[in-house]
């Protein structure tokens, strides 16, 4: 009997302790499985988001990174904070040169607006989705680089900016995978006129310059200036200045143009060019209030007084789309314009960035961007 009782204990001992391995591991399974979930729902949502970009996944537009190993934590979409940890940027960069052609670029980004012209509350996605997105940025929409390798394309975009928060959003998701599939080392200065008057464009853009040239993380080389609302088609359009003697003007294929250079159109859209060659312009003239021809004025400097060449990619796959618009209420037509743009030239040396007057009223970083207020020096 007593062996037989020592027999049935260890026996009873043996299901015990099955039964609580057991127990342990489905514990620890279901947790694990809860956290699957939680990612994937997050990511179910953001690619429920691009349902109608057929070419890819959502973590094909994030870059190489994919979306499960992004280093995101405690994402809470409804939160207004974001806590992810990321590299410090002297970590990020390798030592070795990056390649001249990026191996990430995949051509077409697949832009798609619809959800927007169809008010679908789902899309774009929000500042918050962008921001979890892409986890490797640091504060203020800056990108430190690629951590395998050196980009020498320190780029700085520069974005007019009021009551446009959709087309941002679409924007930034947009801009993100495309510069960091291009290696470029960059950062978004969004610069938000912070008042009710007459939109001044001109004067946004020289207030954004100075600032970012001005940036102390990382003196970016290369300057675009870029209307919120015209997203690039393809990622092997490159955010690359030209430097020399030439300006690049990107956007000179446009939908809502039939992809055509037309009607007027000088250098309006995407303009990029280095700091010495928006320098010797003195920039964009301060005196445009309104819409229209501050571009054809900076057209005007480029060729007669930087002389430079406009140079216009011309491989097939450059193309922008523009996100249909109703005109702003507070920037109509600037009766001035013609007038102005006649006597451009008897205002270039005074009336730029030598004379701006504009006040930063104050300057937020967020996730995905730098926003700075700006009141320009009223009319
Ligand atoms: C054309 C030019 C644009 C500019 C404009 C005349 C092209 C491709 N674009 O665009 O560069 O020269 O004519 O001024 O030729 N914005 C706001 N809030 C406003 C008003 C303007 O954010 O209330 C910003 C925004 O970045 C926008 C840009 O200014 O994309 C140009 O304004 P637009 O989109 O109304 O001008 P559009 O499309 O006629
Ligand atoms: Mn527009």
């Amino acid at each position: 009997m007593k062996n037989l009782g020592g027999v049935f204990c260890r026996k009873q001992c043996l299901v015990a302790v099955l039964l609580l391995a057991t127990f342990y591991l489905g514990m620890n399974f279901v947790t694990i499985e809860i956290y699957v979930k939680k990612n994937l729902s997050l990511k179910k949502r953001i690619e429920y988001n691009v349902k109608n970009d057929k070419t890819r996944t959502f973590s094909d537009q994030v870059g190489s990174e994919s979306y499960a190993d992004s280093n995101i934590h405690d994402v809470n979409l409804n939160s207004t904070s974001i806590s992810f940890e990321h590299t410090t940027s002297a970590s990020r960069r390798g030592d070795i040169p990056c390649p001249d052609k990026s191996p990430l670029l995949k051509g077409p980004v697949g832009v798609n607006f619809e959800g927007a012209e169809k008010n679908d509350s789902n899309w774009p996605p929000t500042f918050e989705e962008i921001a979890a997105a892409y986890p490797t940025l640091e504060n203020g929409g800056y990108y430190p680089g690629p951590n395998d390798c050196r980009t020498e394309n320190t780029v700085a975009i520069i974005i007019p900016f009021r009551d446009r928060e959709e087309h941002l959003r679409f924007f930034l998701y947009y801009i993100h995978g495309i510069l960091q599939r291009q290696q470029a080392r960059y950062r978004i200065f969004v610069v938000e006129q912070d008042d009710d008057q007459v939109f001044n464009k001109g004067q946004l853009m020289n207030t954004g310059f100075i600032y970012a040239h001005n940036d102390t993380r990382f003196h970016p080389k290369c300057f675009f200036f870029h209307d919120v609302d015209t997203v690039s088609e393809d990622d092997r359009t490159l955010y690359r200045c030209r430097g020399g003697n030439e300006v690049l003007h990107l956007s000179h294929r446009i939908d809502k143009f039939n992809y055509r250079f037309c009607c007027g159109m000088t250098v309006g859209g995407v303009i990029g060019m280095t700091n010495e060659q928006f320098q010797k312009l003195n920039g964009f003239s301060n005196a445009y209030y309104g819409w229209g021809a501050e571009d054809d004025d900076i057209n005007a400097r480029i060729v007669w007084i930087g002389r430079f060449s406009i140079y216009r990619p011309p491989d097939d796959y450059i193309r922008f789309k523009m996100i249909r618009h109703e005109n702003d209420k507070k920037n109509p037509k600037n009766n001035e314009r013609v007038a102005l743009l006649n006597s451009w030239n008897k205002r270039q040396s005074k009336d730029g960035l030598n004379s701006l007057q504009s006040t930063i009223t104050s300057v937020v970083e967020y996730p995905t961007h730098t926003r700075i207020l700006v009141k320009p020096k009223p009319k």
